[in-house]
């Protein structure tokens, strides 16, 4: 297992890689250029320079995350094969800088999203990302679009960037006419283009959950579930084709059982990487609020989740997700360093514990 953190780069984050490198058992990042809108084409000398910065400071940069996909592609629109051409030289670029892995998601219009970006902690006072599907069906897409953008510090969230949600009505009507099945077609177009890149190069895919687990404002959804990334690995069959297994994204709908699912996808070899966070459902299945990472502050069982990495897919790269807002600090909501931490040294003694507790049952038998 390979611990690592989301970093958005200087000037965009409130969290500096020498602070990264100081967690203990950091062994890299998730890297990310937040500047680049979808589509767009990440230059060699962007990638370069990041990744210098990255290797400076004593970190790995194998994974990127949010080269997001054009709404073209999704849409299946003529105009599609001209940003697949970028992504697929994006793709060649990463790879010649060590990158080894793509998180990217296939979510139509909207990205992941919350009611509420700092929902207070009434027990601790902590801030916390906060869902409820009772105030989302009060809202429409773009109150709630305006609402996140308020409400991030300043902040660019992914999948939340101004520009790209400009023309929201008219591209949320274009999915209106699409069902599972056509976005499912436009999906496979896009893999079947850029996996057998990806097998040249060395590098996996990883497709990242939708995020609530469950189809939004009628827009339709395929990456919330066994069955639906059975189907995603199936469109196009290859060990570079794999999923993000996001912990709290898909635990956010409780049908999911998540170790059951890390088993199945990592006995298959089909995960490329893990964010691991916890949640806790307040009241209600289809309200939630992010909640520590630690077992007993929320509704996932981390013993058995690092237990099942450790069964499965034991040189999987993980990151601590979305943490909350603690001790006075301020910054890019989800992305605070304290929290996020705190997160990895608890995964990391969880991971200890089962480390050796593996190499004590082998010495016993
Ligand atoms: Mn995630």
């Amino acid at each position: 297992m390979k611990m690592t953190f989301r970093w958005y780069g200087a000037g965009s984050d409130s969290v500096t890689l020498q602070q990264i490198r100081q967690i203990p058992g950091m062994s890299g990042i998730m890297g990310f250029l937040d500047y680049k809108a979808a589509g767009e084409l990440w230059t060699e000398e962007e990638i370069a320079a990041y990744v210098g910065q990255v290797h400076q400071a004593g970190l790995e940069c194998e994974v990127i995350e949010s080269v997001n996909v054009h709404e073209d592609i999704k849409l299946g629109l003529p105009s599609r094969d001209r940003y697949i051409e970028a992504y697929i030289q994006t793709i060649r670029n990463l790879a010649k800088y060590g990158v080894k892995v793509i998180i990217y998601n296939f979510m139509p219009v909207l990205d992941w999203l919350r009611t509420d970006l700092a929902r207070p902690n009434p027990e601790d006072g902590s801030l916390s990302m906060y869902y409820d599907d009772r105030e989302l069906g009060s809202l429409t897409p773009e109150e709630l679009v305006r609402r996140t953008a308020e409400n991030s510090n300043g902040f660019s969230l992914p999948g939340w960037e101004p520009e790209r949600l400009a023309d929201l009505e008219r591209v949320m009507g274009l999915y209106r006419q699409m069902d599972e099945g056509k976005l499912l077609a436009n999906f496979r177009y896009f893999l079947d283009a850029v996996i057998p890149v990806c097998e040249e190069e060395g590098v996996r895919m990883a497709c990242h959950p939708d995020d609530p687990g469950w189809p939004i404002f009628g827009l339709p959804r395929v990456a919330y579930n066994q069955q639906g990334f059975d189907r995603i690995m199936a469109l196009h069959d290859s060990p570079a084709n794999t999923v993000c297994l996001c912990t709290g994204s898909l635990g956010s709908n409780v049908e999911n059982d998540i170790p059951a699912m890390i088993r199945h996808f990592g006995s298959m070899d089909r995960i490329g990487a893990m964010h691991v966070r916890n949640l806790k459902h307040m009241g209600s299945d289809r309200c939630f609020r992010e909640s520590a990472h630690l077992s007993s502050d929320g509704d996932l069982d981390m013993y058995e989740i690092m237990k099942a990495i450790a069964e499965v897919c034991p040189d999987t790269y993980v990151r601590p997700d979305h943490g909350r807002m603690i001790w006075g600090e301020t910054g890019r909501p989800g992305y605070g360093l304290y929290d996020r931490a705190l997160g990895a040294c608890y995964l990391n003694g969880l991971w200890e514990a089962i480390q050796k507790g593996q190499h004590r049952a082998k010495e016993d038998e």
